[in-house]
């Protein structure tokens, strides 16, 4: 019994010594496993003289506890410096500077159209779609325009190839045959959109938009046509003393038919254009066409020619856009250049 106390520091010494958990769980089986120092003990307790066993019994009992004691402190050692070291070699480097969130915002385009509807939506305008892919009746037949206008080749117009009759549209006016052919005058719409057209360079992208608008009742004026349009346009550029003028021109959808040119306004100020490259130094710039609804185009919707009477205007609110922010490249607007595109946040 006397190598007890020596047993212990033994197994104590050893427990110490070991370097993980696995080489710890052997150590544990020489004391305590089935063949285990202290075992063969307790073992060989039956040998002893009755008087000596009790005894001999709680000093190899207690020894036990103090190894299985010491056992359970270094498998707790272990565990921690594993987690520590687990740990450390996890480390995140939460001082690095994260990517951030940053912004989106409205393409300049977008932001023209819906300023153009607010601005016509105040005056009691109604803001209609319809579909990009048309047929041939609501963008050229119900329009007015003869079977042999130059518009309507394959030049001018996108065709679908295997969907004969069907077309992308060069114009937003089918959404207002269609918005004429669904609601009975009076009729006050406008028509934002993405039309298409065979045609590409520095000022013509093959798709652009279109804000085209619409009043329909039964004494509505050319000079209505005039208050409503250059009142739009003083509110849109935000500049009351800007001026109009309309020439005279043609369309198939109307008669008589206009061109509207307004002041520059990059060097009109108080009704005296100084000239600038903007407006090729004449003062004017063409923002829009115009006229009153052709008779034939009221016929093919089922409005009362006899009765009805309205004034028609179509503008590119791309161009419009150019001129609100001073740009001078209209491929900027469709090109997706997020260098181009931020400014505008
Ligand atoms: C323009 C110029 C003149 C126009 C005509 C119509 C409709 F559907 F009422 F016939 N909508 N838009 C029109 C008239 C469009 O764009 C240059």
């Amino acid at each position: 019994m006397t190598n007890i106390e020596e047993l212990i520091s033994q197994a104590r010494t050893e427990f110490a010594g070991v370097g993980d958990a696995a080489a710890l769980e052997q150590a544990k089986a020489r004391y305590l496993g089935k063949s285990g120092s202290l075992t063969e003990l307790l073992k060989s307790l039956g040998k002893l003289p009755a008087e000596e066993r009790k005894s001999a019994g709680a000093a190899i009992n207690s020894a036990k506890e103090k190894i299985e004691a010491a056992l359970e402190a270094r498998r707790n050692d272990l565990r921690r410096a594993a987690l520590e070291s687990q740990l450390k070699a996890e480390a995140l480097d939460i001082t690095l500077p994260g990517r951030g969130l940053s912004s989106g915002g409205l393409h300049p385009v977008t932001r023209t159209l819906e300023r153009i509807e607010a601005l016509f939506r105040s005056i009691g305008f109604e803001v209609a779609d319809g579909p990009e892919i048309e047929d041939d009746f609501h963008n050229f037949t119900a329009l007015n325009t003869p079977e042999n206008h130059p518009a309507r080749s394959m030049h001018d117009t996108f065709y679908l190839e295997n969907a004969p009759g069907l077309l992308l549209r060069t114009h937003t006016s089918p959404i207002q045959v269609r918005y004429m052919e669904a609601h009975k005058p009076p009729i006050r719409v406008i028509a934002p959109g993405r039309v298409y057209r065979v045609d590409s360079d520095a000022t013509h992208s093959p798709m652009f938009h279109q804000v085209e608008g619409l009043w329909i009742d039964e004494n509505v004026s050319f000079a209505d046509l005039k208050g409503v349009f250059t009142d739009f346009l003083r509110n849109f550029f935000e500049k009351p003393d800007l001026r109009t003028r309309f020439r005279p021109s043609f369309f198939p959808f109307t008669e008589p038919s206009a061109e509207i040119d307004m002041s520059c306004v990059f060097c009109d100020e108080g009704g005296q254009p100084r000239g600038c490259r903007v407006c090729s130094h004449t003062g004017w710039l063409e923002i829009a066409g115009s006229g009153m609804v052709h008779p034939n185009v009221l016929r093919h919707v089922g409005i009362d020619s006899e009765k009805y009477i309205g004034f028609a205007f179509g503008m590119g609110p791309d161009r419009l856009t150019m001129l609100r922010y001073g740009v001078n490249d209209l491929r900027l607007f469709f090109d997706g250049d997020l260098r181009f595109l931020s400014q505008f946040r």
